[in-house]
């Protein structure tokens, strides 16, 4: 067993973006499946790890575990600092980070599997409306983004950031829930480039389902 161990679910956007960026500092991990669907991560045993009740976790070493993908990410960042997924001069890294933080805290929690099912269950939403609770933010945070990126085959200039590696899980979840994409053709341009990078694509839902 590697000595980096990821508390993962294979279709998990926060999870996947941990794998990619693994997968680019070249990082030897093993994968402890957490199957959300099963409600594994309201298990007992893995509260007790990590009471938030979430994917991904990440333990190295004794260390302790390590919750929050953007969190991880930066620990990552910190502590494998190449290939940089951050730029150096600082105003640049804040652009990179404020992407990072629209998709990840304003877009993904308000469309995370809790929230799918607290709609459909205890607030009685239908599945058009709930689809449509989807469509709807992933449209507000993608209408801003598509105008905020400013490279071609990246996010963030002429170089691959951590705002790319939390694109890419977005975007498969915008096209699993059917999202019209139309309006972001700088966001599927980027995206379809990244898709076919070895990190992104060894990374990639499809190749990890056993998790
Ligand atoms: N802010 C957290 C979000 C983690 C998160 O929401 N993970 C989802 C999967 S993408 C999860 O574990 N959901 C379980 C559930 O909703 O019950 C992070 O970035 O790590």
């Amino acid at each position: 067993m590697a000595s980096v161990r990821l508390y993962d679910y294979w279709r998990s956007s926060a999870a996947f973006r941990v794998r990619i960026a693994l997968h680019l500092k070249g990082v030897d991990y093993t994968v402890i499946p957490v199957d959300l669907v099963a409600n594994a991560q309201s298990s007992d045993e893995y509260l007790q790890q990590n009471p938030q009740g979430l994917v991904p976790a990440l333990a190295a070493g004794q260390g302790p575990l390590l919750t929050q993908s953007l969190a991880i990410l930066e620990w990552l960042e910190e502590t494998r600092p190449e290939p940089p997924l951050l730029p150096r001069d600082p105003v640049e890294r804040c652009r990179v980070r404020a992407m990072m933080q629209s998709i990840a805290c304003d877009i993904h929690p308000l469309n995370n599997l809790r929230v799918q099912r607290y709609l459909v269950g205890p607030l009685g939403v239908s599945e058009a409306d709930k689809l449509g609770w989807y469509h709807h933010w992933i449209a507000q945070g993608f209408g801003a983004l598509e105008q905020q990126v400013t490279g071609v085959q990246y996010c963030f200039g002429e170089g691959l950031t951590l705002a790319d590696v939390c694109l890419v899980p977005q975007m498969y979840n915008a096209r699993r829930f059917q999202q019209d994409l139309a309006p972001y053709p700088k966001l599927v341009a980027i995206t379809d480039y990244l898709e076919q990078l070895p990190a992104f694509a060894a990374a990639a839902p499809q190749g990890n389902a056993e998790a």
